[in-house]
């Protein structure tokens, strides 16, 4: 749930509309549970459970593949997205590979982003597994993943609210009442507090670097002075 959460982030703040498949239903023995339980932290994001291997489920895809639209698969190694372009497409486009015994992981078989165009004109870009998703700049990114909380915060007593231990803190509140569950902003937290210490990492790094620069003309203009002292 929490890595879901961090992938809508970044696709949101790409500008992208994110649609969250659930591959391998096959495998699972509630499927609706899942989508249940993912639908929480989806909002109006839809679910769509499917079987990319028994090629089940596929066509609700279909609303999502427009002429001229591109569609890009993103998610961790082994979930899936290489046999979903094969089914798609009906044949055998692109090598897949098995998930490992120890860990249940995937392999990382595609190891370069390649584009496919469906038979109604829709591209579909499939991508390496993600192994870590860095959320770079993605502040509006946020904003849209945690809209329930970004919009109980409108009634906050304070505009700068943290909604951490403020007085009149809605949020707070909504979250006692049972309405905003815990996790999530405790989710909304744990990105926000990322982002923030990140933009300062490169700040310091900013200031590193403009300070090594003035040192190295420091350095130059005493060479120079030495230099122009001697002739
Ligand atoms: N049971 C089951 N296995 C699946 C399904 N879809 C894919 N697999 C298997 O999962 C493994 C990984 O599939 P890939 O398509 O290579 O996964 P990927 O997401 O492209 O992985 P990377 O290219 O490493 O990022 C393969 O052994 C597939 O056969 C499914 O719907 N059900
Ligand atoms: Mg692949
Ligand atoms: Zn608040």
């Amino acid at each position: 749930m929490r890595r879901l959460e961090r992938y809508l982030t970044v696709v949101y703040s790409s500008g992208a509309n994110p649609v969250i498949l659930l591959n391998k239903i096959d495998l699972a023995d509630d499927p609706t549970r899942l989508v249940e339980k993912i639908q929480s932290i989806a909002g109006t994001v839809p679910v769509i459970p499917l079987s990319a291997l028994s090629k089940t489920g596929l066509d609700a895809l279909s609303p999502h593949f427009n002429p001229g639209e591109t569609v890009a698969l993103v998610g961790s190694s082994g979930v899936g997205k290489s046999t979903l372009i094969n089914s798609l497409l009906g044949e055998t486009v692109q090598r897949t590979g098995g998930i490992r015994e120890d860990d249940e992981k995937g392999r990382h078989t595609t190891t370069v982003r390649q584009m496919f165009l469906l038979p109604n004109g829709a591209v579909l870009i499939d991508n390496p597994g993600i192994r870590e998703i860095q959320l770079g700049d993605s502040a509006e990114g946020i904003e849209k993943a945690f809209s329930e909380i970004v919009d109980a915060a409108s009634n906050c007593k304070f505009k700068d609210c943290t909604h951490r231990d403020e007085p009149g803190c809605a949020v707070l509140k909504a979250v006692k009442d049972g309405i905003i569950p815990e996790e999530r902003l405790a989710s909304y937290h744990r990105l926000t507090d990322e982002l923030a210490f990140q933009s300062r990492k490169s700040e310091i790094g900013l200031k590193r670097l403009e300070k090594e620069r003035f040192k190295k003309i420091a350095v130059d203009i005493k060479k120079y002075k030495k230099s122009t002292g001697k002739l």
